[in-house]
């Protein structure tokens, strides 16, 4: 892989991927696709930018051509609960946005990266320790464009040969970019609530346990995938991936380790409950381990130090 795109840097894992991959492969080399809101200073200023918008075949392929981009970073999204207020939007950008990036990339040999989701299942979806090949039919906009993206990569692989490989990403936990409009957004927002003012009301009900992740395990985690040997993988779209899995009481007793003040309440939002009862409590991540050696390296305690840590830091400052 040589010239990379990464189409939606201003989103929460775009903006970090965005960076990691200008580290790993040249800042040159990979060109930061935004749509409306400009990414990070840091994103802006350490390389390439061009305006992209995955719903605009002709802007996609004029950037691809300008700068011979090899592999395309699709990010672009609207999370679960943003999706249910705006599904048209979502079903655009979702599915016709990641048709658009396919057809480029079969006509101009570029490997494709997918963010599929624990989205991807549904309510009939086995939840504990869900299987990598399992019932997919999830009841959401954001799902449904989810399991056609994994069936739309997988397709093109198949019949065009294009080198597509996604993972099904579960809750990412971070500390650069805001996630928005996501079920699982409580786990990132806890600990800023937690620094600037000790308590937190939670939108999900206490035992609704889900998969998440920290998100330097998200970056390796894609990167990994998209080097691996193509020989050794078995599936392609879209990998079970996590590296824990708790509930609304799990994560706030481990930050009450650190602030014995914090204390938390719910007002539960029903759209985001629904949808999170949906998904999987846990999910195998077998596949992912055996075919191209994942293995997480931060548990709840670790990103839970880190993130109050950063998260504090940037308190002190004057940053949040
Ligand atoms: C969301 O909650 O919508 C996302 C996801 C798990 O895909 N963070």
């Amino acid at each position: 892989m040589k010239n990379i795109l990464v189409i939606g840097t201003a989103g929460q894992i775009g903006s970090e991927l965005t960076m990691k991959l200008r580290e790993n492969y040249g800042s040159t080399n990979v060109v930061a696709g935004y749509r409306k809101t400009m990414p990070s200073d840091d994103v802006v200023q350490s390389g390439p930018l061009e305006n992209v918008d995955a719903t605009e075949p002709d802007r996609i392929l004029e950037v691809v051509k300008k700068y011979k981009i090899d592999a395309i970073y699709n990010l672009a999204a609207l999370l679960s609960a943003a999706a249910e207020k705006n599904p048209q939007a979502a079903w655009n950008v979702g599915v016709n946005g990641v048709y658009n990036v396919l057809e480029i990339a079969r006509e101009n040999n570029c490997a494709v990266f997918f963010p599929s989701s624990i989205g991807a299942f549904g309510p009939t979806t086995p939840l504990d320790n869900t299987p990598q090949d399992t019932i997919q039919r999830p009841g959401t906009m954001y799902g449904v464009t989810k399991v056609s993206g994994e069936l739309l990569s997988d397709y093109y692989f198949k019949r065009f040969g294009v080198d597509t490989r996604g993972l099904r990403y579960p809750g990412i936990i971070s500390n650069v970019t805001l996630p928005g409009g996501g079920t699982t957004d409580y786990a990132v927002e806890i600990f800023y609530e937690a620094i600037k003012s000790k308590k937190f009301t939670c939108p999900l009900k206490a035992g609704t346990f889900l998969d998440m992740m920290y998100m330097p395990d998200a970056l390796d985690a894609a990167i990994n995938l998209m080097e691996a040997d193509p020989s050794k993988l078995k599936h392609r779209n879209a990998f079970n991936i996590t590296a824990m899995s708790f509930d609304p009481e799990i994560i706030a007793a481990e930050v009450k380790k650190h602030i014995p003040e914090f204390k938390m309440e719910y007002d539960v939002d029903p759209v985001k409950q629904e949808i999170a009862e949906s998904w999987p409590n846990k999910m195998d991540d077998t596949c992912a381990r055996e075919e191209w050696g994942w293995d997480p390296t931060f548990d709840l305690p670790a990103v839970t130090e880190d993130m109050l840590k950063v998260i504090g830091e940037k308190h002190e400052k004057g940053l949040i």
